[in-house]
């Protein structure tokens, strides 16, 4: 058996801060586990080495479900983004572990492709609605064939999805948090005028997506999909705040535009009512988050009962491991639905060495044994982690709102 001798937790900061789990077996084979989460990093950092290192040394690595089961159950304190993440992390080196063992990528383990490719969406967006359709025929001549649109809002600051860069996003760039304030009336009427001219400039060839980021009520969201539907929308993404999982019904009474969400669900149990009642279209978790490949591939194969496919998160900071677990997860998965895509730094893709490779709007995530990306602990140690919060939104009379 290939024993667990040593496991460790590497913090680095190549743009913005990633935590990465190596665990090593007695042969000397290694495995990687992306653990970041935006803005609580060090949460999990002390959870790994303080509480789960400890009871991995002298494990079979190759009992992947086992060692899962031991670490969801014997927490005795069940989910949460720390603990799922965590477990993630752990799960995803194990299969890392396993397909480099076995000589093949970790797709292969997982039943092999189901495709010949991972179909991925990409981010325009911009200050005005001219700017986002600028950058987005940009992307579609670059053979992109899902792109999301968000634009700024007038008469507000900054908001949601808008970036200073027009290649890198990164909202979590405060050593507390920055403050934003929101306007739903604007926001409204605004984004039907962005799709509108998102058809007119792009014609119909393309998937056109939009994340509402959790700030709609569902009746709003309601409203928002009836007048997005004249320009088929290929999803709108966390509509409306889904602690509530019934609070879906209603905004599914009144559109048919398809609905995304789960980007910050940890659990299958976040979204069980939301799949088998067939209030969502796409589920978002993604392996970082929902316990890794084992938890998601058990979410997948739950949503197919339902003809609920995946849109897995793939924002910056899920790092090119938990990228490259997602495109092994994508490419085998029977209800893949789409990928999301953000370019990471050229400093961030340095310390993280990777296989996948994008081509035309679609991703591969390359043959080379295990997952096909590693962590150049040398180059890593050159980037200091630095505290950085995500923003907080407030409505304009001061009421603290959903960012
Ligand atoms: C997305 C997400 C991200 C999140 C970010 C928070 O759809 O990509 O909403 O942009 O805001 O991952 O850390
Ligand atoms: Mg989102």
């Amino acid at each position: 058996m290939p024993k667990i001798v040593n496991a460790r937790v590497i913090i680095t900061s190549p743009g913005r801060n990633f935590v990465t789990l190596k665990i090593e077996c007695d042969d000397g084979t290694t495995g990687v586990g992306d653990a970041t989460l935006n803005g609580r990093e060090l949460a999990v950092a002390s959870y790994l080495a303080d509480h789960v290192v400890p009871c991995l040394i002298g494990r079979d690595a190759h009992r992947i479900e086992d060692v899962w089961q031991y670490l969801y159950k014997g927490a005795y304190w069940r989910r949460g983004p720390v603990t799922m993440t965590a477990i993630a992390a752990v799960d995803t080196a194990l299969w890392d572990i396993k397909g480099k063992l076995a000589g093949l990528p970790v797709y292969q383990l997982l039943g092999g492709a189901s495709r010949e490719a991972v179909t991925v969406y990409c981010h325009a967006n911009g200050t005005s609605i001219d700017d986002t359709i600028a950058a987005a025929l940009e992307y579609q001549q670059q053979g992109f064939r899902a792109i999301r649109l968000q634009c700024g809002v007038p008469g507000m600051a900054s908001t949601y999805g808008v970036s200073k860069d027009r290649y890198f996003y990164e909202p979590a760039d405060g050593d507390l948090p920055s403050e934003s304030v929101w306007n739903t009336s604007r926001y409204l009427r605004i984004v039907p005028e962005l799709f509108k001219a998102a058809r007119e400039a792009l014609g119909w060839d393309v998937h056109l997506l939009h994340d509402i980021h959790h700030r709609l009520t569902p009746i709003e969201a309601g409203r928002l999909g009836k007048d997005l539907e004249p320009y088929r929308p290929f999803w709108l993404e966390d509509a409306t705040p889904a602690e509530n999982q019934e609070a879906f019904k209603l905004i599914r009474q009144h559109t048919s535009a398809p609905l995304a969400v789960g980007e910050i669900f940890n659990s299958i149990w976040d979204a069980k009512d939301l799949i088998q009642n067939q209030l969502i279209d796409y589920i978002r978790a993604t392996v970082v988050h929902a316990g890794g490949i084992t938890h998601l591939r058990r979410i997948a194969a739950f949503a197919d009962l339902y003809q609920v496919r995946t849109g897995c998160h793939g924002a910056t900071d899920l790092s090119p491991v938990c990228m490259a677990a997602a495109l092994h997860f994508d490419l085998s998965v029977p209800n893949f639905g789409i990928q999301e895509y953000m370019r990471h730094t050229p400093e961030t893709d340095a310390v993280f060495p990777h296989a996948y490779s994008i081509e035309g709007g679609m991703m591969h995530p390359g043959d080379e044994p295990g997952l096909g990306v590693d962590i150049d602990e040398e180059l890593a140690k050159g980037y200091e982690y630095k505290p950085a919060f995500l923003p907080v939104n407030r409505l304009e009379d001061g009421t603290m709102y959903s960012w």
